[in-house]
């Protein structure tokens, strides 16, 4: 088995029962989240190992953190309860005002989760690991966070990284200087991005162009292309693999899901266009539901999956 650490913020979610402006949403549903959470279980879930590196408040939702996480197989042993702050939260507005989009309300500045620090990076830990990940949303929360990040590349043997830009935690031009700096400094094993983020740290959104202009910084580039699919670079090649069309609930997640499923077959000895074709799988499942972690398939339901396709 193949084992990922990954460092992020792990969040609870309260998902609109209704479509609609958050202000006339009257119920919730409860789920846990956060990109790097996401990827770790996307991860588990084609039979590799995660564990993951982070903070959560000594609160409810930092216990229900941890223990929703344990009971999906994750290692929690790298997740700190920090007394001095609050786990983060935020709430999911679906279908408004474009349909099939989501967008997130967070309630996170000053989080426990924020606060994590180069100092919850052990080395040990992270040399037990065959591959570490983390994402735009971890430099972007906090400069302690975005050291951890890279304290935690500086120790890794293989390195993933997810582009993952939220402008609401940070400026176009913030993102795009730190990204940049991470990219020149480690030049990660794995780089996933879509078209708007590329558009920020390369000035360019053609899929193929980016792809090309990014295969500078990484040799395994996967680019997310939403609903129509997904490319990915490699070895001076690209491959394209279409969506598939289904009713959509949320889409959040849906690039996590993607990307934690493709680094598992990835390394589990599958090739880049088989990897790619089975993950669409897992990121199709994700946005027929609302929550990021819960349809996340295992690679025999993905095979079930692709068998239906075919007939
Ligand atoms: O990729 C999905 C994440 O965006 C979501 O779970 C929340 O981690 C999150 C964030 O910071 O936006």
């Amino acid at each position: 088995m193949v084992k990922l650490i990954a460092l992020g913020e792990i969040l609870v979610q309260f998902n609109a029962l209704a479509v609609g402006p958050l202000r006339h949403i009257n119920y919730f549903e409860k789920h846990i989240a956060g990109s790097e959470a996401n990827y770790c279980i996307a991860f588990i879930k084609q039979g590799n190992e995660c564990g993951i590196i982070a903070r959560v408040g000594d609160d409810e939702f930092g216990y229900n953190i941890i223990e929703w996480l344990r009971g999906q197989g994750v290692d929690v042993s790298g997740i700190k309860v920090d007394p001095e702050s609050f786990t983060g939260i935020y709430f999911v507005q679906r279908s408004h005002p474009v349909p099939n989009r989501s967008s997130m309300l967070y309630f996170r500045k000053g989080s426990a989760g924020s606060r994590l620090s180069p100092e919850d990076v052990s080395e040990n830990y992270i040399k037990s690991a065959d591959i570490v990940h983390s994402s735009g949303i971890t430099l972007a929360i906090s400069d302690t966070a975005r050291d951890a990040v890279f304290r935690a590349f500086s120790l890794a043997k293989i390195r993933s990284f997810d582009t993952n830009i939220r402008l609401r935690l940070w400026s176009a031009e913030k993102a795009k200087s730190e990204i940049m700096r991470l990219l020149n400094e480690f030049k990660p094993d794995f780089l996933i991005t879509d078209p708007d983020d590329s558009k920020i740290i390369i000035g360019e959104s053609d899929p193929e162009k980016a792809l090309k202009i990014l295969s500078n910084y990484s040799r395994i580039v996967v680019m997310k292309l939403g609903a129509r699919g997904a490319m990915v670079y490699s070895d001076g090649s690209i491959y394209f693999s279409p969506g598939y069309q289904v009713q959509v609930e949320d889409v959040i997640g849906a690039g996590d899901a993607l990307g934690g499923t493709f680094l598992s077959l990835y390394l589990k000895g599958f090739n880049v266009k088989k990897a790619l074709d089975y993950s669409i799988v897992a990121s199709t499942l994700n946005v027929m539901i609302r929550g990021d972690q819960e349809n996340l398939p295992s690679t025999k339901e993905i095979e079930e999956f692709l068998a239906e396709m075919k007939k």
